[in-house]
């Protein structure tokens, strides 16, 4: 369903004067506002009357991460903190957060976008929704919650964890949507199996699922042994939170940008280049319609490419494809450069694999060791040791043949990797520390 029908199918002409309008109208605001900002500018020779097109953006330098921590924790907000009526933050992997914050149109606006998203993803005033992304300082529960409630749906706030209590509840109050991280919806597909409830007894129609990256595979995967149609949803905190895009149900194929409020661009990160459509690079996402923590050509590490095609489902808002991986987590192993995904379409290729691996890099002697560990099913740990031992070595030729790097494979059984609630954690690198 589209919620809204003026701003998601509008040609996009009207859209980009939109757009442009909105554009400069953040541009001032953060001019005036944010003395980071300013000092860019004016380290660049560039005010605001200088951006008169779209294509005018070009000439902003980008935002990074490091700019936001340099900042830490309110230094970037754009009006005053009496203003301000929430605050998420989202952790790193090393040091501080990433604090963001939200005026109360903000937060009435997040509402609104996370409303089409779950009505794009398949959600109406009808539904009942299961939401066990985590409340709190991350986006994902809160940012759920406003938008379900929004959309007039019935929300249950049961968060990430006490995993067979939300089993119980699935089978009483019979939700219809589930809305999870991928990893900790395949988890609760298998504590549903271990307490004897079958997905095909429950009413779920729709998963919205995302936070965390994940393959067509594992999309199979989860529909299959869920019963639902599964939907790709993204976003991050230092955009919005959950809803900057989604996938359409009926398309399913690449995820539809709020372009309303968020100006995409692909660049190559190595160059900072604006690259064409359809080809991948970094996303970089400029804000236009928010008020507290607006961000200005902000990188996300995150890689992807952009689709300018229509779709069937009648928006005219670009796609953005499946995030692959991130800048940031680009492994370099003996000099060769693996991403994590990579290496997950390689595993994923073979039968009889779970959606459960995990990639354990060390350094021995000097020399950088990859191995990765993958549960297989039953079937397979009570065949011959020599079947399994022959496994490994075949993986292991596949991801020297596919991507160049050595790696020692470890075929485990099925749920020896530790589940999370939230997102899964996919790499161990023992070198850092
Ligand atoms: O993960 C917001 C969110 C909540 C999105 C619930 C979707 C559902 P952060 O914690 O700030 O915010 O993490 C943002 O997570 O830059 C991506 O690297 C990754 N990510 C988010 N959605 C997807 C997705 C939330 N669908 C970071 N596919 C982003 C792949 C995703 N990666």
């Amino acid at each position: 369903m589209i919620l809204d029908i003026g701003f998601e199918t509008m040609p996009r002409e009207d859209l980009e004067a939109i757009i442009l309008r909105r554009l400069k109208a953040t541009i001032d605001r953060v001019y005036a506002n944010v003395p980071f900002y300013r000092k860019r500018f004016e380290e660049n020779h560039i005010t605001p009357n200088d951006i008169q097109s779209l294509d005018d953006l070009k000439r902003i330098p980008f935002t990074t991460k490091e700019d936001l921590r340099d900042n830490y924790p309110f230094g970037m907000f754009a009006v005053p903190m009496e203003n301000v009526v929430r605050i998420h933050a989202s952790s790193g992997t090393t040091g501080k957060p990433t604090v963001v914050g939200y005026t109360a149109r903000d937060i009435n606006t997040w509402a609104e976008l996370m409303a089409r998203a779950l009505a794009a993803g398949g959600a109406t005033r009808g539904d009942i929704i299961h939401n066990a992304y985590g409340y709190g300082l991350f986006t994902g529960g809160l940012g759920i919650h406003y938008g379900a409630e929004k959309l007039g749906a019935s929300v249950i706030p049961v968060s990430g964890g006490n995993t067979k209590r939300q089993v119980v509840i699935m089978t009483d109050f019979g939700p219809t949507i589930l809305t999870a991280t991928p990893s900790y919806a395949l988890h609760l597909s298998e504590v549903a199996e271990e307490v004897g409830v079958s997905f095909e007894d429950l009413k779920f129609k729709f998963g919205i699922f995302g936070a965390e990256p994940w393959s067509e595979k594992m999309r199979e995967e989860i529909e299959r042994k869920l019963n639902l149609t599964a939907v790709d949803i993204y976003g991050l905190s230092e955009v919005m939170g959950p809803g900057v895009a989604i996938e359409c149900h009926e398309g399913q194929k690449g995820l539809h940008i709020f372009e309303d409020h968020f100006i995409p661009e692909i660049i190559d990160p190595g160059t900072g280049e604006v690259l064409p459509y359809g080809e991948t690079g970094e996303l970089v996402f400029t804000t236009i319609a928010k008020e507290a923590f607006p961000v200005i050509r902000y990188r996300t590490r995150d890689i992807t490419s952009l689709n300018p095609e229509p779709c069937i489902c009648g928006r005219t808002h670009i796609r953005m494809n499946r995030v692959t991986g991130r800048t940031d987590d680009m492994l370099i192993i003996r000099g060769v450069n693996v991403f994590p995904s990579q290496i997950e379409s390689v595993l994923m290729e073979m039968d009889e694999v779970e959606p459960y691996y995990q990639l354990i890099v060390d350094r021995k002697d000097n020399l950088d060791t990859l191995t990765v560990l993958l549960e297989v099913g039953e079937r397979l740990f009570s065949d011959e040791v020599r079947h399994l031992q022959d496994r490994e070595r075949k993986i292991s030729k596949n991801i020297k043949d596919y991507l160049g790097v050595s790696a020692k494979v470890k075929l485990v059984e099925p749920k020896v990797i530790a589940r999370s609630q939230g997102k899964a954690v996919r790499v161990i690198d023992n070198r850092k520390i």
